[in-house]
């Protein structure tokens, strides 16, 4: 008989970051992630993270709203159902509760896990199977402090941790943005490749005076620099062809990745499993840029381990990910909550190869973090 789900919790974890995090929509001091946990009839336990940025900063769903919906909507459509029935509970889940793609996104990672842990598999596996046995890892200079951010790449450049780096960019006057930029970009070897979020924080007009002078200063990829539903305003930056437009916040899911893609409103697709609403959900959507010819980029909400390595284990499945990945969210964290690190290396993440995630949490990390 099939394995059934016996039991839905989820708990808030609060843990500070190394640094202050800036950005546009919200500044960092420390991260909440929301660790769902789903137990099955055979005795097996699936682990899956809900994480935002700033509360409710960055989009409607906030760690202590998720925890609520888990506990008092998720849970009672789940317990009892067969475990194994992914596109089911996918389909039953999807019916009964709109929006709340992180909280989705937990649901089903955890779910998956408990399936790839059944089958000896890594989940990987459940997707076809990783394609790389590990993933490029950029980071994000977000300090507010241009000197402070040059000394961090350096540092990153010299021990081989990242060579990528993104700039948080948006809260300041466009012009004393692009000075920070021009600074950082001089002070760092040829290597080194710089790109910007913006988080949406310029208007188009501001955007579109912005890209000569950023293209001149030897950024690569702009992030998001206009309003997430401004998806003409987003078409015509692209068609300037000035410098590739990577699409963020405006890519919640297939549909909107079918509408960016048919009008070309970007270059890239920032890919978060969270954003788009779960794993297949953001699979879904990677099949759609790569219909479109558009490239793929595999983006965080600076999430913890648990769900870092599950778009970790997506991203290994693609033949081509451009643009690389971000997912360095668990090295933005004072402290460490898996028994065994990740390991980041030579630029890059590799991919667990045991059962399931193939992570194992530290109980006593969870238990202090917990919140009370
Ligand atoms: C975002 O908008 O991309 C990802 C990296 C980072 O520093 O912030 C996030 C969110
Ligand atoms: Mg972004």
């Amino acid at each position: 008989m099939d394995a059934t789900i016996v039991e839905v919790s989820s708990q808030i974890l609060d843990i500070p970051t190394i640094r202050p995090h800036k950005m546009s929509v919200a500044t960092m001091h420390n991260q909440c992630l929301v660790l769902v946990r789903i137990k099955t009839s055979d005795g097996i336990e699936g682990i899956g993270e809900a994480t935002t940025i700033g509360g409710l900063n960055y989009g409607g769903e906030s760690p202590e709203s998720m925890k609520t919906n888990i506990d008092r909507y998720f849970a009672p459509l789940l317990i009892g159902q067969p475990a194994t029935k992914l596109s089911a509970i996918r389909q039953r889940i999807d019916k009964a509760i709109k929006d709340n793609r992180f909280a989705k996104c937990a649901i089903e990672t955890a779910l998956y896990d408990a399936y790839a842990k059944r089958l000896g598999v890594p989940l990987n596996a459940l997707f076809g199977g990783a394609i790389h046995d590990r993933i490029s890892i950029a980071w994000t200079l977000a300090s507010g402090d241009t000197q402070k951010d040059i000394d961090e790449a350096q540092q990153m450049l010299a021990t081989r941790r990242h060579q990528i780096f993104k700039l948080k960019v948006g809260m300041r006057a466009p012009k004393d943005d692009l000075k920070h930029i021009r600074a950082i970009r001089q002070a760092l070897s040829d290597d080194a490749s710089i790109r910007i979020d913006v988080n949406q924080g310029w208007s188009e007009t501001e955007a579109t005076q912005q890209l000569r002078a950023l293209a001149d200063a030897g950024v690569e990829l702009v992030e998001q620099p206009i309003h997430e539903k401004n998806l003409a305003g987003l078409q015509r930056l692209t068609a300037l062809g000035i410098v590739p437009i990577m699409a963020d916040e405006s890519l919640k899911g297939p549909q909107d990745g079918f509408a960016l893609a048919s009008a070309h409103c970007a270059n890239v697709f920032a890919i978060k499993i969270e954003q788009a609403g779960g794993l297949q959900h953001a699979r879904d959507l990677i099949g759609i840029a790569q219909a479109a010819d558009i490239a793929l980029y595999g983006g965080t909400m600076l999430e913890g381990s648990i769900a870092t390595i599950a778009a970790a284990h997506l991203f290994s499945t693609l033949n081509r990910l451009e643009w690389g990945t971000e997912m360095f969210g668990p090295l933005l964290l004072k402290d460490e909550i898996l028994a065994t690190p990740l390991d980041y290396s030579d630029y890059s993440l590799k991919i667990p190869q045991g059962p399931g995630l193939g992570i194992t949490l530290d109980e006593d990390k969870i238990a202090f973090y917990t919140r009370k």
